[in-house]
């Protein structure tokens, strides 16, 4: 007779070692839950397809925000409804990565909902597991825009009124309004019939990713029966009876038989390709050819107008232009012009892991508010550039290497202080010489749309150069 064996998938913890506490056995999830019901499912299907080394999952904001306790597979924990995008860059930079976002109702169709419906009109091959309860469970069971009209949640606690609160949002009609998904189906857990047409539907939804096809969401209705204070069997029953009518099960979208359209890589376009500058060279990454004895770790600041972000594009383009791994991280203020501006650099050896900057060992301050806001994050021995004729009678620390520059002098001197800026970037390119005068002049070039400002730009890194000089 042949035995079957069922167990626990592999995918999924044996023992749930990175949950805190003594229970390391038992989830987070209350009785009755569908959350488990669907790892288990997720887990299971990861198996079957031999994609464990390879998947991703992206775990959201919501009841569902410790998935990572219990998956044995790569994990990303996301801000509030960010998962297709986050899984997007995953995706995109790491193709072979089998990408799953995991998003409750509030996450996927509240806070996240431009995200989804881009994600999903972008056709990006990941596949969406979209928890629907019809509530903000985590929070305490506030209205999700999923909640079925008359439903009583603390938010609508005479229950949701299409004058108040509109209609429930249908997720898979509306995406099936899209060209894009592949593959969209709605199921539920409420019997085991039910329940092993889910297993197949998020097999299948994966599975669609790994033949390369496209954007696939499977919408499941699951219970939460704290959230809904009814038994978890009552649980069940209300999905039969209330979220069926409203969300009725089936296949939305499937392209699962159609030939494979022709691979369409996204094109990956050069600064200048951007820009539609011709420059006769490709900017393709090549072997540094400048010394980078540490990481650079930047923040460059000052206020609107005096062109921080500039700044920064344009030392990470030099940066890049050596040979050396780079990321720059605008981070705009709701002012513009007059109200303060900066940027985070990241120039390394290495593959670099996040583009921000909390900790800078490179300080570029333009302007006093900025210095005195920034200063104190600078980590001991960091190398502070600033301003001198904007920032006068600071205390500088001792503890970091100060360079005084007095940029928007210099840069008055040779005609426009609005190149005080590119003052400051020849200070520090002779600081350091982390990047080549050529190199930082080929990044000028790239940046600057109005080709007789450069040779304005030129003097003014020059000068910047010649006025770099330790301070102590
Ligand atoms: C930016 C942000 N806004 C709001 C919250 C508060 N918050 C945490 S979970 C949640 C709703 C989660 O509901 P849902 O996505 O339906 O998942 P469930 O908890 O039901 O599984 C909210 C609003 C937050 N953490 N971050």
């Amino acid at each position: 007779m042949d035995m079957v064996v069922k167990e626990k998938a592999k995918s999924i913890l044996d023992q749930y070692k990175y949950k805190p506490g003594p229970d390391k056995e038992s989830t987070h999830y209350c009785p009755g839950c569908g959350h488990g019901n669907v790892h288990k499912m997720i887990g299971e299907a990861v198996d079957e397809l031999g994609v464990a080394e390879r998947a991703v999952l992206m775990s959201p904001v919501g009841c569902s925000v410790f998935a990572y306790y219990y998956f044995n597979m790569g994990h990303i924990q996301v801000a509030h409804g960010r998962a297709p995008a986050a899984a997007t860059g995953v995706k995109r930079s790491q193709p072979h990565a089998i990408v799953m976002s995991y998003q409750g109702d509030g996450d996927l169709a509240a806070i996240g909902g431009n995200n989804i419906l881009q994600a999903a009109n972008r056709g990006e091959n990941m596949t969406v597991f979209f928890i629907n309860n019809a509530i903000y469970g985590m929070t305490g069971g506030q209205m999700a825009p999923t909640t079925l009209l008359g439903q009583r949640t603390s938010t609508t606690p005479r229950g949701r009124t299409r004058a108040n609160e509109g209609f429930p949002i249908r997720v898979c009609e509306l995406l099936a309004s899209l060209e894009a998904p592949v593959y969209l189906e709605r199921v539920a857990l409420i019997d085991p019939k039910t329940t092993a047409k889910a297993r197949k539907a998020i097999k299948k939804a994966i599975q669609m990713q790994v033949e390369g096809r496209g954007f696939s969401l499977v919408e499941i209705l699951s219970p939460c029966p704290t959230g809904w204070k009814l038994s978890p069997v009552d649980s069940r029953e209300w999905i039969a009876k209330n979220m069926l009518p409203v969300f009725p099960l089936g296949v939305y979208r499937d392209r699962s038989k159609e030939e494979l359209p022709p691979n369409e890589e996204p094109k990956i376009e050069t600064v200048a390709e951007a820009l539609g500058i011709e420059t006769g060279e490709t900017a393709t990454i090549r072997k540094s050819s400048a010394p980078l004895p540490e990481t650079v770790r930047m923040k460059v600041a000052g206020f609107g107008g005096q062109g921080i972000l500039f700044l920064g594009e344009v030392l990470a383009e030099a940066g890049m232009q050596a040979g050396h791994r780079v990321t720059w991280l605008p981070s705009y203020g709701p002012e513009m012009r007059g109200g303060t501006a900066n940027c985070h650099v990241v120039i390394s050896a290495e593959r670099i892991g996040s583009p921000t900057v909390t900790l800078p060992n490179v300080l570029v301050a333009m302007n006093r508010p900025s210095y005195e806001r920034f200063v104190d994050d600078v980590v001991d021995n960091g190398m502070l550039l600033y301003d001198s004729s904007l920032i006068e009678g600071v205390p500088v620390p001792e503890r970091l290497r100060s360079y005084a520059i007095p940029a928007t002098q210099i840069a008055d001197s040779i005609g426009n202080t609005r190149v005080a800026n590119v003052v400051m970037l020849g200070a520090y390119l002779g600081i350091t010489g982390i990047f080549t005068r050529e190199q930082a002049l080929k990044a000028l070039r790239l940046h600057i749309r109005r080709p007789q400002l450069l040779e304005l730009n030129e003097k003014a890194l020059d000068a910047g150069m010649k006025a770099a000089s330790p301070k102590k």
